[in-house]
């Protein structure tokens, strides 16, 4: 089987339509079906923030239902999850607090769903049942880091025929809990703590101590080179080496593809072995997808990109 692996949607349902039709997948009925050898696979972050995140999830559903697509989690299926879970040890709160900053992360699905209706029940059900990550043999999918200690961890407490473990899947809400660390990782990446003093101002205005990381870099040895940030915010980031937080381990074997990361300009390929398929199409990006062959060493002549501003 040969995969097209396409980057988080985020809701943009006619961005997913015109990369589908542009890689030769055909519309019958409401279900799209890829060309003969072929299966979609998608990295997470189907909602939040786009204006049309249920027809997202419908098309992405029926896909899968009919066999011809796949998906992980997203950070943001994760956090809906948790969103309308009590929190047994502490009444009336949620497994992920209703903060106004999450709140407001959350919005446009909680709008468009219908907050507490029988819809917006049943979706978060069916994201319950979403694999945290895919080991399809030729490639390896998630939605943000391929670690392999925390995928051995959470494969322990999910497989493809039962599901998860819901009591893992619950005390993966709880920080510092080993479940907590190893969604967070699997789902949002590898973050480092700056050296004492130093910081950055995030596109929100937000003073941050911590930087998101180009975790597939394993020879960088300067905290400049592995941080994930806008060009404009890298001189804040101090030229220096960085300590023992950033130790990830080289992806070798099958290719790992990821989403998450807000990438901009041409897509292109971070290693020969990872590829990141996020443009920011919950913005003005294109939706991304990258087509697969066989090849075990990854090559920027196989993205394919539609929709962007
Ligand atoms: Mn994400």
């Amino acid at each position: 089987m040969n995969y097209d692996v396409i980057g988080d949607i985020h809701g943009q349902a006619d961005k997913l339509e015109a990369l589908l039709a542009k890689m030769g997948y055909s519309k019958q009925g409401g279900l799209w079906i890829p060309p003969k050898g072929r299966q979609a696979i998608f990295l997470g972050d189907l909602i939040d923030r786009g204006p049309k995140q249920l027809q997202v999830l419908e098309t992405v559903r029926t896909m899968i239902d009919a066999g011809h697509a796949q998906t992980v989690m997203g950070n943001h299926e994760f956090n809906a999850i948790g969103y309308v879970t009590p929190n047994e040890e502490v009444p009336g709160e949620f497994l992920r607090k209703h903060s106004d900053k999450n709140k407001d992360q959350h919005r446009e699905f909680l709008r468009q769903v219908g907050e507490g209706s029988d819809l917006h029940n049943e979706w978060v059900n069916w994201f319950r049942t979403l694999p945290p990550f895919l080991d399809l043999g030729g490639i390896r999918v998630v939605h943000a880091f391929w670690h392999q200690a925390h995928v051995d961890l959470v494969s322990e407490h999910y497989n493809p025929k039962e599901g998860w473990n819901e009591s893992f899947l619950h005390a993966s809400f709880e920080e510092p809990t080993a479940g907590w660390m190893a969604m967070e990782a699997l789902t949002k990446g590898l973050e480092v703590d700056l050296p004492e003093g130093h910081f950055f101002v995030d596109q929100s205005g937000i003073r941050r101590t911590r930087i998101r990381t180009k975790w597939w870099l394993t020879d960088a040895t300067h905290y400049r080179e592995i941080a994930l940030m806008d060009q404009e915010q890298l001189h804040r980031i101090p030229d220096i080496p960085f300590t023992d937080q950033f130790a990830p381990m080289p992806i070798v074997g099958a290719p790992v593809f990821v989403g998450h990361y807000w990438m901009t300009g041409t897509p292109s390929i971070q290693t020969c072995k990872v590829a990141c398929l996020d443009y920011s199409a919950a913005k003005d990006g294109p939706l991304v997808a990258y087509r697969w062959d066989g090849e075990t060493e990854l090559d920027d002549s196989k993205f394919v990109f539609a929709g962007a501003k």
